[in-house]
């Protein structure tokens, strides 16, 4: 069974793809949080950061490198935006397919809101 991030990947299910490459995919998040909000996906199954093998290190780097280039092609390298990896139920992590967040074009504020 595959994710819903590799239907998204592979063409099954319909998104706004932003970039891809043999490695990592990357669209527009369906429910933006932010002007810019793009998710950046390994084609990998990867389930959480947790599930990450010794030797994943490349395959990480590659996704914050491909967040650095989509960030400056839209337009947000110089005022600045979040990186957020969410981890499991309590890190808030919703689709159990390893993805990186990357959201700005407005002040993000708090890193998290303190209760
Ligand atoms: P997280 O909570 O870190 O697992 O973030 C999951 C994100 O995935 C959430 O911001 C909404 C987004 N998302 C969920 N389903 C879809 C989808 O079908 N298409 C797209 N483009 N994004 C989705």
């Amino acid at each position: 069974m595959s994710t819903l991030f590799t239907k998204i990947i592979n063409g099954e299910l319909p998104s706004d793809k932003v970039y891809e490459d043999d490695q990592v995919c990357a669209f527009r998040d369906i429910n933006p949080a932010a002007p810019t909000h793009i998710l950046i996906v390994p084609r990998k199954e990867v389930a959480t950061v947790d599930d990450l093998a010794d030797d994943d290190g490349a395959l990480v780097g590659k996704m914050i490198l491909v967040a650095r280039d989509l960030a400056r092609s839209e337009g947000i390298a110089d005022s600045g935006y979040r990186l957020i990896i969410n981890c499991k139920d309590e890190g808030g992590q919703e689709v159990p397919h390893l993805h990186l967040h990357l959201m700005g074009g407005r002040p993000m504020g708090p890193m998290v809101v303190r209760t």
